[in-house]
C-alpha cells in the first residue's frame, strides 16, 4: 500500500492503483473519455487530467500509477479549467447535431461537455473539411461525430481480432477508418459492432432498419412476425432504467405486441436455437461416426463466419452446415409454417430483434432463402427496438407480462442459453449425450463451458466417447485458437466460436454500456448471462429435443435431423 492526499484527505490504498482507481475509491469521479481499462489506456484525450504536487505539468489519471506520499488534486481551478478547454476545443469540430443524434441519450461527449459547462462556441474557426460517411449492410461511421479517442480502433484490433480501422492522416485532417478511404467492407469489416459498442459519440452506429419495419407494419398485404433471440430478453431492461441482468421476456412480448399490432406475431428466436441444436447434434454424431472433418465448429455466429471467410477460409470444412437459428426460424417459418397456416409465404416479413449488427448482413446472403423467398427480412438491435418501444410511447417498465405466441414461440433452457457464451455447447451436449447414451439424462448442467474465460476445454465423457470439447469468443481469441487447430497443435470434436467477447449479450447491438461502469469492473457479460441462466432454470423443458413443437414438427414435416428436407431447409454454405 501507499500513502497519498487526495484534495487534501489522506488515504492509504493499493500502490497498484492508477490515481483514477484511487480516486474512484475514494468516491472521486475523475471523468475520462478515451479511457477504456485493459484496451485502450493511451491517455491521449486528457480529460483526466489532475495537478500532482512537484509534477512540471498536469498528469493524466489514468495510466499514472500512484506512489508513496503523492499529493493529489482532481478538482482545482487549473483543472477545471483545462478539462474544460479541452472538451470545448473537441466541440469545435464536432457536428453538434444533438436533437436528432441517436446517441443523444447516452453520448458521452455530451455528459461531459454538460459536466463540465462547456460552450459550444468557444472556439470558432477552421473545421474539419473532409468527412468520411460509410453506411454498409451493418456498420455505420460518420467521422463528423468522431472525437479520435482511439477506442474504437482498440476494439477492432483486440476484440475482433482484426484491423479495419486505424488513425490516417496527420495534424487537422487526422481522420480513424480503414486506410486508403476504403469502405469498411472493402477493408475487411466483419460486422460485429464492438466498435460501435466502444464508441463514445455516434461516429459509428448500426444501419437503422426501423423505417421499413413499420413500413411493413403498416402495409395490409403483410403479415408481420417477429422472433427474438436469447440475449435480447437479458439486455433490453438496461434502456429503461432496470437493473443490469433483469430478465424482460414478458415485457418484450407485450411490446412487440402492441408496436405490431394485432395480426402480428411474436415469435422467438429461441426456438431456432432449438431447432439449430437438433440439426448441430445429429450434424457432429455423423461427423463422428463417419471420419468426417473434425473438429466441428459452430456457425452461428454471423460475425465469426465473415471472420473465417475473409481470414481463415482454410477452417471452411470445420464449419457446421447448419443456418444460423435467426435463419433457421424464418426458413422455417416460410415453409412449415405457412404451409400449416394456409398463409402465402410471400406475404411474411419477418423481423428479428437481435443483439448483434452483423444478423442485418448475414440475412442477406444469396444462401439464406427457401426456393427464391427470403428467410429473413430485417434485423433491428436491441437499442432499435428501445427506440421503437418510445417511439409508440410503450411504458415499458409498466407493461404487464405477457407470453409469445404458439407455437414458434416455444423453447426450451437449451434454446435460451445459446446467448451466452458457451451455451451453444452445452445446449449441444444436453442433446447429444441423451442420443448417444439412448437415455435422458439428469445431469444437464455443464458448468466447465460456462462463464466468461477466453477458453474453455473440457472432455465430456459420453458413454464410450471422450468427447474433447472447447468454447472460445472474440475475434482474436477465435483466430488464435483456429491456427492451433490448423497446425495440429489442438484437437478437438467440437468447438463453439461467437465473434463476440462474451457471446451475443455483447454484441454489437446492445445497450451502450457506459464506460465509467466498464473502467470500474462491471463485467456485463457475466451480469447478462446471468438471466440467461436464470431463465434456462426456470423452464420446464430444458432440452431442445424435448420441445414438443420441435419433435412435433420432425415428426409431421422434417422426418428426421439432417433429413433431405432439413438440408433444404436448414443448412448452407460458406465461399470466400
Ligand atoms: Fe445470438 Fe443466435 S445466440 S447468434 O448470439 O446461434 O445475435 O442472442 O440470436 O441466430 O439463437 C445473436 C443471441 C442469436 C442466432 C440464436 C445463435
Ligand atoms: Fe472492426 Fe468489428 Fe467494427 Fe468492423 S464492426 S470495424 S470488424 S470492430
Amino acid at each position: 500500500v501507499v500513502h497519498i492526499t487526495l484534495n487534501g484527505m489522506p488515504y492509504v490504498v493499493p500502490d497498484t492503483y492508477t490515481i483514477l482507481e484511487a480516486a474512484r475509491e475514494v468516491g472521486i469521479k475523475i471523468p475520462t473519455l478515451c479511457f477504456l481499462k485493459d484496451l485502450n489506456e493511451t491517455g491521449a484525450c486528457r480529460v483526466c487530467v489532475v495537478e500532482v504536487k512537484g509534477a512540471r505539468s498536469l498528469v493524466t489519471a489514468c495510466n499514472m500509477k500512484v506512489s508513496e506520499g503523492m499529493e493529489i488534486l482532481t478538482h482545482s481551478k487549473r483543472i477545471l479549467n483545462a478539462r474544460k478547454t479541452t472538451v470545448e476545443l473537441l466541440l469545435a469540430n464536432h457536428n453538434i447535431e444533438c436533437t436528432t443524434c441517436n446517441r443523444n441519450h447516452n453520448c458521452e461527449l455530451k455528459q461531459l461537455s454538460n459536466d463540465l459547462n462547456c460552450k459550444s462556441d468557444r472556439f470558432e474557426g477552421e473545421r474539419r473539411e473532409t468527412i468520411y460517411r460509410d453506411d454498409s449492410y451493418s456498420i455505420v461511421r460518420d467521422t463528423s461525430k468522431c472525437i479520435l479517442c482511439g477506442r474504437c480502433i482498440a476494439a477492432c484490433r483486440e476484440k475482433a481480432g482484426v484491423e479495419v480501422l486505424a488513425f490516417n492522416q496527420r495534424g487537422f485532417k487526422t481522420y480513424i477508418g480503414p486506410a486508403f478511404e476504403m469502405g469498411m467492407d472493402q477493408a475487411g469489416c466483419i460486422h460485429c459492432g464492438q466498435c460501435v459498442n466502444a464508441c463514445p459519440t455516434a461516429a459509428l452506429s448500426e444501419h437503422s432498419n426501423i423505417e421499413e419495419v413499420i413500413q411493413a407494419i403498416n402495409d395490409p398485404n403483410k403479415i408481420v412476425v417477429f422472433q427474438v433471440a436469447p440475449a435480447v430478453r437479458a439486455a433490453l431492461g438496461e434502456e429503461f432504467g432496470l437493473p443490469f441482468g433483469t430478465r424482460v421476456n414478458g415485457k418484450i412480448a407485450a411490446s412487440l405486441r402492441r408496436i405490431g399490432g394485432p395480426t402480428c406475431k411474436v415469435f422467438d428466436t429461441n426456438f431456432g436455437a432449438d431447432l439449430t441444436i437438433m440439426e448441430e447434434a445429429y450434424e457432429l454424431i455423423e461427423r463422428i461416426n463417419k471420419d468426417g472433418v473434425l473438429p466441428m465448429i459452430t456457425s452461428c455466429s454471423p460475425g465469426w463466419i465473415r471472420l473465417v471467410e475473409q481470414y481463415r477460409p482454410e477452417i471452411i470444412p470445420n464449419l457446421s452446415s447448419c443456418k444460423s437459428p435467426q435463419q433457421m426460424f424464418g426458413a422455417i417459418l416460410k415453409s412449415y409454417w405457412a404451409e400449416k397456416n394456409s398463409v402465402n409465404p410471400t406475404t411474411i416479413y419477418c423481423v428479428s430483434v437481435m443483439p448483434c449488427i452483423a444478423k442485418k448482413s448475414e440475412l442477406k446472403r444469396e444462401e439464406m432463402n427457401v426456393n427464391g423467398i427470403q428467410d429473413v427480412d430485417a434485423s433491428i438491435t436491441t437499442r432499435e427496438l428501445a427506440r421503437m418501444i418510445r417511439m409508440y410511447g410503450l411504458d415499458f417498465v409498466n407493461l404487464p407480462d405477457e407470453d409469445f405466441d404458439h407455437p414458434l414461440g416455444e423453447y426450451s433452457g437449451a434454446g435460451t442459453i445459446f446467448g451466452a457464451t458457451g451455451g451453444v455447447m452445452e445446449a449441444a451436449l444436453r442433446t447429444a449425450a441423451d442420443v448417444l447414451s439412448g437415455q435422458s439424462l439428469d445431469a444437464i448442467e455443464y458448468e466447465a463451458v460456462r462463464g466468461v474465460a477466453s477458453l474453455k476445454e473440457a472432455t465430456i465423457q459420453i458413454g464410450e466417447l471422450s468427447l474433447n470439447v472447447a468454447v472460445v469468443h472474440g475475434g482474436k481469441q477465435a483466430l488464435d485458437i483456429v491456427d492451433q487447430i490448423l497446425s495440429g497443435e489442438k484437437k478437438y470434436h467440437f468447438v463453439e466460436v461467437m465473434g463476440c467477447s462474451g457471446g451475443c449479450v455483447a454484441g454489437g447491438g446492445q445497450p451502450h454500456v457506459p464506460a465509467y461502469l466498464y473502467n470500474s469492473g462491471l463485467d456485463i457479460r457475466a451480469e447478462r448471462a446471468k438471466a440467461l441462466y436464470e431463465d434456462d432454470e426456470a423452464r420446464q423443458i430444458r432440452k431442445s429435443h424435448e420441445n414438443p413443437v420441435i419433435k412435433a414438427m420432425y415428426e409431421e414435416y422434417l422426418g428426421t435431423p439432417n433429413s433431405h428436407k432439413a438440408h433444404q431447409l436448414l443448412h448452407t454454405t460458406y465461399h470466400k
